[in-house]
């Protein structure tokens, strides 16, 4: 059918997310078609915000500035686009804005994807549902499937080939004690992108086949923290996860090590404050900086051992 493109801009937003179970392999690349399901929680105001408007000729912009064609980004929105355009001539701007303080060295193609495809829908009054649209902003960028939600969400990692029962949902709990706080340990970009990880993961490294079952049981784990709150459940989950595919990241060849030695001393932190009786726990993904996960009243206790860090209270922005 025709596409009726807004003669107006739109502009959409969407959170960046932190993974509790990671998505870590892909079952088919062309449509990010996970091994595992995953379960997330949302950034709340720190995400992308994209706008976009009819343009004589396709141009994709970041933070201000407008990318060269060839740039990785600029192809893969281009490509995104014409996912929904097909032969239509509709030529576009797509201006991304990413307000995740680059010092927080966070990926931001999940808010990124996600941002595109909630503006896409309304530039052309698709009325897509939320599993279609969650479905299709996995196309763009897996994690960004979990993206269009604010609090925890679930990606389901789905059966089907064409990928349509693969989409994530929010879950109803909330957790308005939650913390997430930032550590960078390094915001240069990354050697090796989390999709040609993912790739080596799967063709060399044989822990990699622990990997499923691991991810299925601390899905149905993390829902058991959240519905009675436990806090330390939550948080060995998580870091558990995170250390058991950073272990199958480095059991790949060539290896695929993305800590730098700051990230195992806020490791090291971490495990000395839990010692000190301070729950704090932590996660990362493909890249150096750690994530650590608290609860409200401990937050003091955090800053003095980490500094300045960006902390995040991801259920504020949940109505
Ligand atoms: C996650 N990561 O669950 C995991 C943890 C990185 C480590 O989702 O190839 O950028 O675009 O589907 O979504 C990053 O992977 O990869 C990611 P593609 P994506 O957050």
């Amino acid at each position: 059918s025709l596409l009726t493109a807004s003669s107006e801009p739109v502009t959409c937003f969407a959170p960046s997310n932190i993974a509790l179970c990671k998505y870590w392999g892909k079952r088919e690349k062309e449509l990010n078609l996970p091994v595992n399901s995953s379960l997330s929680i949302s950034l709340g105001h720190l995400g992308t915000q994209t706008t976009l408007s009819l343009a004589e000729v396709d141009q994709v912009w970041l933070n201000g500035e407008r990318l060269t064609d060839d740039t990785p980004f600029a192809r893969k929105v281009i490509a995104f686009i014409d996912l929904f355009r097909r032969d239509q001539a509709v030529t576009l701007k797509v201006d991304t804005r990413n307000n995740i303080p680059t010092a927080a060295g966070l990926a931001s193609s999940a808010s990124g994807f996600a941002a595109l495809s909630l503006a896409i829908n309304q530039f052309f009054a698709l009325d897509l549902s939320d599993d279609v649209l969650s479905a299709f902003a996995r196309m763009g960028s897996g994690s960004a499937s979990r993206s269009l939600f604010q609090g925890f969400v679930e990606w389901e990692m789905g059966q089907q080939e064409d990928g349509m029962d693969s989409f994530a949902r929010p879950l109803v709990a909330r957790w308005d004690t939650l913390r997430i706080g930032l550590v960078k340990v390094a915001t240069g970009e990354k050697k090796v992108d989390s999709r040609s990880g993912m790739t080596r993961t799967l063709e060399t490294a044989s822990l990699y086949q622990a990997w499923p079952a691991q991810a299925a049981r601390d899905i149905s784990r993390l829902h058991s923290a959240i519905s009675d709150k436990d806090f330390q459940l939550l948080g060995e989950t998580a870091e558990h996860n995170a250390l058991s595919m950073h272990a199958t990241m480095i059991a790949s060849w060539p290896p695929l090590v993305y800590w730098q030695p700051d990230s195992l001393a806020a490791m090291q932190k971490v495990w000395q404050l839990r010692e000190q009786g301070i729950p704090i726990y932590f996660t990362m993904d493909a890249g150096p900086n750690l994530k650590l996960l608290f609860e409200a009243e401990y937050e003091a206790d955090v800053l003095t051992a980490f500094g300045e860090i960006e902390v995040v209270s991801p259920f504020s922005a949940v109505p």
